[in-house]
């Protein structure tokens, strides 16, 4: 596949705003700006940019808990994320949301939740609506290693299989579900090994390798948009961080994050751009320094936008009113 300098350049530059928002969320989150939870995607970039680089942007996804990267990544404003991480009304969704429940239709973002697997059967609801609408969008369902032991992963990817869904079912295997490692809950090799039991094509890539999920992700979504229905695409990657801010982290051993840093996808990309003559020192640098204005103008944004108001508790939410 052809993949040009401006494209390479885009995604190292999604990739770095993601890494650059979650690295001042968590200093944010410990200086008590952010409340809530928060669930970094540091060291996952290359997914969430990967797969959203072959999407339009009338294509949906649906998000997770570890969800700011699938949704800067889609094309949501880091302003109106880092003000709903804030809890502000200026916030994509009000400042109801929070950090695990961000959406933005008007860029396809269906999206993210804080149920594990919550989002599966949602976003195959988004592909069952293309397919009968005879659109030719795409909806993307990304989640964890974990949610692929819930029963919404199963039953959806099997309806999507039997209905040739236009639908990509992206699992970022960074090989944790909380403390519990993949291995000790599942008993076949890989994720994509599970596509078998449904009649899909089940495909294992470097999600670290952001050039190789783009590359995946493009087929996968040309095969959806033909009407050839869903594929599961397993990403393996690794976070940096714990699993949420505060995670003691006992149960990886030091050298094991060290080890997952040395994989890096921004460096990776970093260092293909400046060994391809893609791009110079000079030209990544600038490109680092206008996301780093980037995000401080958002959290500026954030820190200066107003409380939603109490007597609009109840709007925009679905609640009955029982009083
Ligand atoms: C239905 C449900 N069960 C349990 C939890 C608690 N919980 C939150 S995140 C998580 C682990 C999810 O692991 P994985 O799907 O691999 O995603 P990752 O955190 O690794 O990105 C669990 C068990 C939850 N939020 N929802
Ligand atoms: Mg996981």
């Amino acid at each position: 596949m052809e993949i040009n300098k401006e494209k390479l350049l885009e995604m190292y530059r999604g990739m770095f705003v993601i890494r650059h928002f979650e690295t001042k969320t968590k200093e944010l989150f410990a200086g008590g700006k952010i409340p809530g939870f928060v669930h970094l995607y540091s060291g996952e970039e290359g997914v969430a940019v990967g797969v959203c680089s072959a999407l339009r942007k009338d294509d949906y996804i649906g998000s997770t808990h570890r969800g700011h990267g699938h949704c800067i990544a889609k094309g949501g404003d880091v302003k109106y994320i880092m003000a709903e991480l804030y809890g502000r009304e200026t916030g994509c969704c009000r400042g109801k949301g929070g950090s695990m429940h961000i959406a933005d239709f008007d860029v396809g973002i269906m999206g993210a939740s804080g149920i594990v697997g919550g989002s599966i059967p949602l976003i195959t609801g988004a592909a069952l609506h293309f397919k009968y609408k005879e659109t030719d969008q795409v909806a993307v369902a990304f989640f964890g290693d974990g949610a692929t032991n819930q029963g919404s992963f199963h039953e959806s990817i099997n309806l999507a299989a039997i209905w040739d869904l236009p639908i990509l079912y992206v699992c970022e295997n960074n090989k944790y579900a909380e403390s519990t490692s993949i291995s000790s809950v599942m008993r076949v090799k890989t994720v994509a090994d599970r596509a078998e039991a449904y009649g899909v094509p089940g495909i294992t890539v470097d999600g670290n390798d952001v050039v190789a999920v783009y590359e995946a992700a493009s087929d996968a979504v040309e095969r959806a948009r033909k009407g050839k229905g869903p594929t599961l695409l397993e990403c393996e990657t690794c976070r940096h961080h714990g699993h949420f801010e505060g995670d003691s982290g006992t149960y990886r051993t030091k050298e094991m994050v060290e080890e997952c840093k040395k994989r890096c996808p921004i460096k990776r990309l970093g260092k293909f751009l400046e060994d391809e003559g893609f791009a110079t020192k000079q030209e990544i640098e600038d490109i680092e320094k206008d996301v780093e204005r980037e995000i401080a103008e958002a959290i500026e944004f954030a820190d200066k936008s107003p409380w939603p108001k109490p007597e609009d508790a109840l709007k925009d939410v679905f609640v009955t009113p029982y009083y």
